[in-house]
């Protein structure tokens, strides 16, 4: 039976790799934070259903004798190092936080793999924010990285670190380049949860405005389960390499809300409200991905179009709302 570890497990990405994992006959490992667990209804909402079958461990991923001590334990075949500070808007308040969650992270992982499992294959989650504001348009595993957020360049800094440790030190660590991925496990402060989640309440006279910034802004937006398969497949492949996975299509925030609307018969003009403290000092510009290498190596593909996406967050937000009336 192979042992996975998962830092970030009660994520969006952790909780659909997890159930995918033990799917396929893995024992599977996380980390988790000491809070999280004290607060297992809230923090852990997305892995509670799978509560029996992981192991999970209380750890900093940051801290490095945190990690080295759960890597020591576990002894993993396949490592995904997923935890990370993610919400774009939040790095530009703290910089110093982003920057040793997601760099001084990775180190930690990485060092600890290396002196105690070097057999361990890693992935690690790129992001397309390393692209930032691209020269080109779609971008693939050779476009120039430029990116505009600490979030980006934390992000870049840390894959350049991965790919070292493959290059120098021979270990097995494969990077996914991977664009926005959503779902109803998504986040509540990604503009795609709070789109699903409000257009619900709305639904059931629970709210009656939606505030925003940039509507007009455009992203790359996949289905979650789908990106996790990904991840999985990099590291069954013959040698560690890079993959871009996205959808290839662009579609705006105005898209998004005109669909989520739809879904309740409801017009979405009639309920935007334009709040300029939701506007991005550096806003990344049509990022799309083509994620051919990954369609042809891995044979990876999306299963879900944008429209059933958004149906099922909406659909989903309704149901969980109206059980918690
Ligand atoms: O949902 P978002 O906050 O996601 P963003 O910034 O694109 O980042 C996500 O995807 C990246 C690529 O995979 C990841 F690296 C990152 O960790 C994260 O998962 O914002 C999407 C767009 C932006 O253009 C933003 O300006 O929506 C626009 N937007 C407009 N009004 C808003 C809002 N975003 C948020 N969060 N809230 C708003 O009210």
């Amino acid at each position: 039976m192979k042992r996975a570890l998962i830092t970030g497990i009660n994520g969006q990405d952790g909780s659909y790799l997890a159930e995918l994992l033990l799917t396929l006959g893995y024992e599977v490992h996380g980390i988790v934070r000491r809070e999280a667990i004290e607060d297992a209804s809230h923090r852990l909402v997305n892995i509670l259903h799978l509560i029996d079958k992981l192991k999970l461990h209380v750890g900093a991923v940051d801290n490095h004798l945190s990690i080295y001590k759960i890597v020591a334990n576990v002894r993993p075949d396949e490592c995904y190092h997923l935890a990370a500070s993610s919400f774009v808007s939040y790095t530009f308040d703290d910089e110093a936080s982003v920057l040793s969650n997601n760099f001084t992270a990775t180190h930690a992982l990485l060092a600890s793999v290396k002196e105690l499992s070097p057999h361990c294959r890693v992935y690690f989650a790129g992001s397309s924010e390393m692209f930032g504001n691209a020269r080109f348009s779609p971008q693939n595993e050779s476009t120039p990285f430029n990116p505009r957020s600490v979030y980006g360049i934390s992000k870049l800094a840390a894959f350049h670190l991965a790919r070292n440790y493959r290059e120098h030190h021979k270990l097995f660590v494969a990077a996914g380049i991977l664009y926005n991925h959503e779902s109803p496990r998504r986040g509540y402060q990604f503009v795609t949860r709070k789109i699903s989640t409000t257009v619900a309440k709305i639904h059931l006279g629970l709210a009656d405005r939606l505030e925003l910034g940039n509507i007009d802004a455009l992203r790359d937006w996949g289905y979650a389960p789908d990106y996790v398969v990904a991840m999985h497949a990099m590291l069954q492949q013959e040698k560690p390499e890079d993959y871009v996975i996205a959808t290839g299509v662009l579609h705006s925030v105005r898209d998004f809300l005109s669909e989520a609307f739809s879904v309740v018969g409801l017009d979405y003009e009639a309920y935007i409200h334009t709040n300029l403290d939701h506007f991005r000092p550096g806003e990344v510009v049509s990022l799309c991905g083509d994620s051919s290498k990954a369609r042809h190596t891995l044979g990876w593909q999306p299963t879900k179009s944008f429209k059933q996406m958004v149906k099922e967050m909406v659909l989903t937000d309704i149901e969980h709302l109206e059980r918690n009336q």
